[in-house]
């Protein structure tokens, strides 16, 4: 542990407010508590920001971003080039500790950092695309197009779940674009957000760049309210659940800002009469049991065709048995702890809904004795319009329905409030594309014989309904980050006006 923190340059006591590789730090700020989940140990702690250094971080990140702006595109893509070289350099490190902080497994921990170098490299090429459209003006003489402009401070909040990652699709998008960003990290995961903090802003000192990206940390949610409400940060993207998420987006649209939401899910794959179990078992077992059902794209449902209920039954409850689960560090560990002890009660409460409603739990939902927030995977048989199993419960806990239909299927696969990730497993063409169609699934996401969590950073990764419609990382995702203006240039003699208009003095 001392290695890990000694090489990401991180002590006991860590301050928590940064302008870009500077830090302040006021000794009588509280403390925020690293835990991890594995040991119940203290990893070390972070400084939480007070009202008055969050002042000095937004006046420095406005006239930071007067600068940053005139810096060419292309000349910004090659600063986050600078950065991915950075975190290559750090990927070991930080991604164990990433597991450290959160306790999904190390391969997952390191798997985030890869998804930070891949959307720095992403971000890299796409500093040269930032493409507008040219139109045909209606009148003679005259050019229209249309160019995107940076909006200035992008302020992101990040969840614990995935701490580094999801902060670099936004925070390096929105940098190419020519925004500066201040972070707010989960206080669940402080450590890791003050890590990324350095290796970001040394990669970008190191050359002279001013500081683009700044870090805010906060114990008890207090500043993040501020933060929210603050009208001088121009774009706020919000990744947690859809409760606060609503509360984020009610409060940014009261003051006329932006906002990018990246919520709930409640994934469902279904399996039809024509799944290919060799790649069913194993993506429901990765989908669910991955991160310990911590992902925003955990699958939390399996709407599996009657035909093949009691062989999927089996052969997933088989699987489970052969989880190992355990140190997250540890080479061969497939799922380590939950975050805390809520989540545990979490897990439980949800089975012990299930019980109620008269379902039935084939096996999981009991804690491991000894340190560490670890709990069993769960798998329940249940039925889709019951409130549990419209709820998203953040933790390992996957519920089995059976169905008659695909159209069955797809209504409950559609059939609940959030709209994230979903997936079919079929070996049949028509019902693979039907459930691709427009009347097919309504997410943001949908695969054909790929679980539901996994994705990759070059699509556009969110989704709708209570999901909260942003759309982060590859695609046109950028557009988030910039504002549209529309140029009309007469370069003729005469002022025509638009509609034909005659308006002679
Ligand atoms: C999240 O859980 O908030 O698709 C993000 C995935 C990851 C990202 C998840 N690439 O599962």
């Amino acid at each position: 542990m001392k290695n890990i923190l000694e090489s990401l340059d991180l002590e006991a006591v860590n301050p928590g407010t940064w302008l870009g590789a500077e830090s302040i730090e006021d000794s009588n700020a509280s403390i925020i508590e690293s835990i991890n989940p594995a040991t119940g140990e203290v990893i070390g702690s972070v400084r939480s920001t007070t009202a008055a250094e969050y002042e000095k971080v937004v006046t420095t990140a406005r006239a930071s971003f007067a600068q940053w702006r005139n810096i060419p595109a292309p000349l910004r893509g090659n600063a986050i080039r600078l950065i991915g070289n950075a975190l290559r350099d750090h990927r070991e490190a930080l991604g164990s500790l990433v597991t450290m902080e959160m306790g999904k497994i190390k391969a997952e921990g390191i798997g985030e950092v890869q998804e930070m170098i891949d959307i720095a490299d992403f971000a890299v090429g796409q500093s040269r695309m930032m493409y507008g459209n040219t139109m045909h003006s209606e009148r003679p003489l005259h050019r229209m197009y249309e160019q995107w402009h940076p909006l200035g401070i992008v302020g992101t909040i990040s969840a614990f779940n995935f701490p580094v990652a999801v902060y670099s699709w936004n925070a390096f998008i929105a940098a190419i674009c020519g925004n500066v960003n201040i972070w707010k990290p989960s206080p669940k995961a402080p450590l890791c957000g003050v890590a990324v903090q350095k290796i970001v802003n040394k990669a970008l000192a190191d050359e002279g760049l001013p500081p683009v990206f700044f870090l805010i940390n906060d114990g008890s949610n207090e500043l993040a309210q501020q933060f929210v409400n603050d009208k001088r940060i121009d774009l706020i993207s919000f990744t947690g659940s859809c409760a606060v998420g609503k509360k984020v987006a009610a409060n940014v649209a009261s003051r006329m800002g932006k906002f990018l939401l990246e919520l709930g899910g409640n994934n469902a794959i279904i399996v039809d009469e024509h799944a290919n179990f060799d790649l069913v078992i194993p993506a429901i077992v990765f989908g669910a049991v991955g991160t310990a059902g911590q992902r925003c794209t955990s699958t939390r449902r399996i709407l599996v065709h009657c035909s093949r209920f009691d062989d999927l039954k089996s052969a997933l409850v088989k699987a489970y048995g052969q989880i190992r689960i355990g140190d997250p560090l540890a080479d061969d560990t497939l799922m380590g702890p939950v975050i805390d002890e809520a989540a545990m009660a979490g897990v439980e409460s949800s089975l012990a809904a299930v019980r109620d409603a008269g379902g039935e739990v084939l096996c999981g939902g009991e804690r491991i004795a000894g340190a560490g927030n670890f709990i069993t995977p769960a798998i329940a048989v249940a039925e889709n319009d019951w409130e549990i199993v419209q709820t998203e419960t953040f933790g390992p806990v996957l519920y089995l329905i059976p169905f008659d239909t695909l159209d069955d299927a797809i209504a409950m696969q559609n059939g609940v409030v959030q709209g994230l990730s979903s997936a079919i497993f079929t070996d049949n063409l028509q019902n693979a594309e039907y459930f691709l169609s427009q009347s097919g699934s309504d997410c943001g996401i949908a695969n054909v014989n790929i679980g539901t969590s996994g994705a990759e950073i070059g699509g556009a990764f969110g989704g709708e309904k209570e999901t909260g419609g942003g759309r982060e990382a590859g695609s046109d995702s950028w557009k988030a980050y910039m504002r549209r203006q529309t140029n009309t240039i007469n370069w003729g003699k005469d002022l025509p006006l638009a509609q034909g208009i005659n308006f002679d003095l």
